[in-house]
Parts: structure tokens; sequence; C-alpha cells
């Protein structure tokens, strides 16, 4: 959703012409982005091209009926829907809730009564987004989280497979970052970390993805990615890591190396074992002296 609630996207559904434009003009007017549709069809037709925050539908509408748009749209997008109907009788609150919708007016619509309860749909909605965000999220990094890292590797596993496509798997270690915060304390590391993440976030494409996997580990799963291409991702990190300058007291100018692991999934080997080839490579750069890049290849143990 924008960040702005006023440009929030809705899709108008009715078979009036006038109630339509006449709600177009108004919601225009407060700032939302608006699409039409003269019926259920249409209402499909166009969500299929644009993705909107909030779907307002007439019930009673020749063809596909503002209920029937509504089961339909649940199952597949994740989108508010207002139910607008002619009369008390017609439809009973429990019927359009159970659907899926998020509220309910009765038809003459008050304008002022639909922006309110539209306006609460979307905050509803925003918090609801924010707070998913937040349960996915490492706080101090802004990268993914742990429990993220296993539910979205396993996907990729899956994809993987099905696809025979390659993947790959990234294993960063911060080195020596005890030594960092014994000399410089916590808080300095923290900050740190908080630049990793910054740094490793941007250094991605789009569909790779990064987390926080530890306290001072990071991981990056890279799809369609063989260990060659890994293999460049892992440099451009380490090189714009080391370019980095911390400066936790005003005389020091500290430099951070990572030592980075590699593996490249293997067909047949489940998300653990995976894992495991990733951290054994990184660990395999620790003993070779840190700040290096270990690369296991899928036929290596
Ligand atoms: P190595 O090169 O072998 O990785 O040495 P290291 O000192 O980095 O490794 P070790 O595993 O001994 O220590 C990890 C350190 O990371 C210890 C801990 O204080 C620090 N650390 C872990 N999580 C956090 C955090 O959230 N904030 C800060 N500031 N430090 C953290
Ligand atoms: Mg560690
Ligand atoms: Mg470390």
């Amino acid at each position: 959703m924008s960040q702005n609630p006023n440009r929030s996207r809705i899709l108008i559904v009715d078979d009036d012409d006038t109630i339509r434009s006449l709600m177009k003009e108004f919601m225009t007017t407060l700032g939302y982005h608006c699409y039409t549709a003269s019926g259920g069809l249409e209402a499909l037709e166009i969500l299929e091209l644009h993705p909107v925050d909030v779907v307002i539908t007439d019930i009673i509408m020749p063809g596909m009926d503002g209920l029937e748009l509504t089961q339909q749209i649940k199952e597949k997008y994740d989108y508010e829907i207002i139910v607008m109907t002619g009369f008390a009788g017609e439809y009973s609150y429990e019927e359009v809730i159970q659907k899926g919708a998020s509220d309910f007016v009765f038809k003459p619509v008050r304008y002022e009564e639909l922006h309110l309860r539209l306006q609460r749909v979307l905050r509803e909605r925003q918090m609801r987004e924010k707070l998913e965000r937040l349960a996915i999220t490492d706080d101090l990094t802004k990268l993914y989280n742990a429990r993220n890292f296993y539910i979205r590797l396993s996907a990729e596993i899956d994809r993987a497979v099905r696809y025979e496509h390659p993947l790959s798997l990234l294993l960063l270690d911060i080195d020596y970052f005890k030594d960092y915060n014994d000399t410089y304390g916590h808080l300095e590391g923290n900050t740190v970390l908080a630049r990793l993440g910054e740094l490793i976030r941007n250094c991605l494409r789009r569909l790779d993805s990064a987390y926080r996997y530890g306290g001072e580990e990071f991981t990056v799963i890279l799809p369609e990615t063989d260990g060659a291409s890994a293999q460049h991702v892992a440099r451009r990190l380490a090189k714009v890591i080391s370019r980095e300058s911390f400066s936790p007291t005003t005389q020091d100018d500290v430099k951070i190396t990572v030592s980075i692991g590699i593996a490249q999934y293997r067909v047949g080997e489940n998300m653990e074992t995976f894992i495991k080839r990733a951290d054994m490579a990184m660990y395999s750069s620790k003993e070779q002296g840190r700040n290096r890049i270990t690369f296991l290849d899928a036929n290596s143990n």
C-alpha cells in the first residue's frame, strides 16, 4: 500500500453509471486513485492488471453479484472489500462478512460515512502490514530474521528442484567481532551490524534476499544462481564491506572483514545439510586466516 493513505488505490464496482461516476468524483477529490467497473467480471479484469488496496462493490448487479465477486477476490488477493447494499433486508451483515468483506454500507451511500469506514479499513490494513513486516524483520539490521530464513530457503529449495534451477547460499560471519565489542563497546558493535545490514541489502539483486542468521552472522539466498555467480556476489560483498570505515571513537578509523562460505544446492540434500555445507565453507574461511571466501561446489562434502 502507498505510504500516504490518501494515495491508496480503490476500485468502485456498481452497475449504476451515475453512482459510479459520482463516487469516483468524490474519491478522486479526496485524493484516492480510483478505478471503476460496471460489474463483477469487469472488476476481476481490472484487478488482473492493477493492484488496489480496497474494492467497494454494490451487491445486486446483473451477472456476477457483489457477494460472488467478494468471494472470488478473497480467493486470489489480499484486498479489503467494502460492500454496499440497497436496503437492510437484502443481505445479512454476517453473510457479507463471512465472504471476506471488511465492512458494509447501506445505499443510498452517505459519502462522509463511507469515507470514515474506508479510512478505518485502510488504517487496519496498514497496521496489519506493519505487524507482518515486523514479524519477519530483524530490528537492528533491517534484514529478514532467522525464522524467515528457514521459511524462504525451504521454498527456494522446492522451486530449485521443481524447475531444475541452480540455487546458492552465502553465509557471512564478522571476523574478530568479539574483540571489536570488547574494545569499543556493544553499542558501537551494534552500529557495525546495522551498517552491514544496509551494505548487504544494497548489494543484492531483486531475487536475492539477506537475513540476520545469528548475532554477527548473515545469510544470503541466491536463487537462479550457480556457485560461480555466487562467488561474484560474495566478492562484491566482501569488497564493499572492506571499503567501509567505522569510527567507534574520534581517533579510530576501523575496518572490519568477514569470512564467507558459499554452497550450491545439491539435488536431493535437505535444507539442514545445505546450510551445514555453507557453514563448513565459512569455517574453512576462518581456519585459513579469515577475510576470505570459500566455495564448496555441488559435489564436495
Ligand atoms: P571469529 O573471527 O572467529 O568469528 O571471531 P568472533 O569474535 O567474531 O566470534 P565469536 O563467535 O567468538 O564472537 C561473536 C561476537 O559477536 C560475540 C558477541 O559479543 C558479538 N555479538 C553477537 N551478537 C551481537 C549483537 O547483537 N550486538 C553486538 N554488538 N555484538 C554481538
Ligand atoms: Mg559467529
Ligand atoms: Mg565472528
